[in-house]
């Protein structure tokens, strides 16, 4: 790797798609993919109910007209929201202790003790945000739904995690198909802060920076089978640290019942495993430990060809872009 300031390029190969090089240009990674849009989809469990599109507009709107550095939009839920939240939080919080991996409960205990988190109240991005930044220095910004693949992955690169702010449709408390804030601050805030992990979900999004569609599909499958449905092994007992089980009650049961299949973890084989996300999954891949797979996917990404070299300025908080040596 050559450390010369010319041999810094701020155009790189043109064969390689467009990435954001400053933290500002995330406000161009807003690709949406509009999959389980409860206006469009008829399976949706907000289909039905007029007053929660109306709803879900409002809060996309926020994300929509967010641009990097505005403070963080704060939401005020209503009681139902909130009635929502406390059966979601309740029930999670019930089987946790038993079904969590260790360094889940860590970063949840603390967010109850520093950062308001509690069944009675749904917790803003912007506290968590702050939260974050002291913890790992992650911060958070508001995505209004699912996000491609391409861009959800190229913001850990500068550690931020998008986040969703509206609630998941109050008839379906234990699963909903796509994110929304349950997921984020229950699945994935607490696993973001703990430092490695932190640095891992960068090293993941600096591995996406200018990949091919193919690296690209397979690095948000091993994202998919790990970060959010991951299994590993913790004192010989089997623990979820994935965010998509630890904030679904009825999933997060499944997955550590004798029904799913499991099998090793090996990124190699799970980063072509075909995979859908309407509900359950039916294979869980599980690590000997939660290091061994934090190791399994940061060798994998470090494997990926590109014609250049990504590395993350922590001064400037940019990506520069670097000859191959
Ligand atoms: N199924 C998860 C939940 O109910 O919270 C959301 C998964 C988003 C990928
Ligand atoms: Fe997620």
């Amino acid at each position: 790797l050559k450390r010369v300031a010319d041999d810094v390029r701020t155009v790189p190969e043109e064969k390689a798609p467009w990435f954001p090089q400053q933290i500002k240009d995330l406000d161009r990674c807003n690709m949406l993919i509009t999959k389980f849009d409860p206006d469009l989809d008829c399976d949706h469990p907000g289909y039905n109910d007029l007053e929660y599109r109306k709803r879900r507009a409002a809060i996309s709107e926020l994300a929509f007209r967010y641009k990097q550095g505005d403070p963080l939009p704060t939401v005020e839920y209503t009681a139902e929201e909130i009635s929502t939240w406390r059966k979601v939080y309740q029930q999670l919080r019930s089987i946790y202790p038993s079904l969590a991996c260790r360094q889940f409960l860590d970063g949840l205990q603390q967010l109850e003790k520093e950062c308001g988190y509690g069944e009675d109240r749904i917790p803003q991005l912007r506290d968590v945000s702050a939260f974050l930044k002291e913890k790992t220095g992650f911060q958070l910004r508001p995505v209004a739904g699912l996000l491609s693949a391409r861009d959800f992955l190229a913001s850990l690169a500068f550690r931020v995690f998008q986040c969703t702010q509206y609630i998941r449709h109050s008839s379906s408390p234990m699963h909903s198909p796509e994110p929304d804030c349950c997921h984020e601050l229950l699945g994935h805030i607490p696993m973001l802060a703990d430092k490695e992990f932190a640095q891992f979900s960068q090293e993941i999004g600096l591995a996406s920076l200018g990949a091919s569609d193919e690296e690209i599909e397979k690095l948000s499958t091993l994202y998919w089978f790990t970060v959010e449905f991951g299994l590993c092994k913790q004192n010989g007992e089997v623990k979820a640290y994935g965010a998509g089980l630890l904030s679904s009650y009825g999933e997060l049961v499944y997955a550590l019942s004798n029904e799913p299949e499991y099998r090793p973890f090996n990124p190699e084989e799970t980063a072509v495993q075909p995979y859908q996300d309407q509900t359950y999954q039916s294979v869980y891949f599980v690590s000997e430990s939660f290091e061994d797979a934090k190791m399994k996917l940061r060798k994998y990404s470090a494997s990926i060809k590109r014609p250049f070299v990504v590395r993350y300025d922590p001064f400037t908080c940019n990506v520069e872009v670097l000859d191959q040596p």
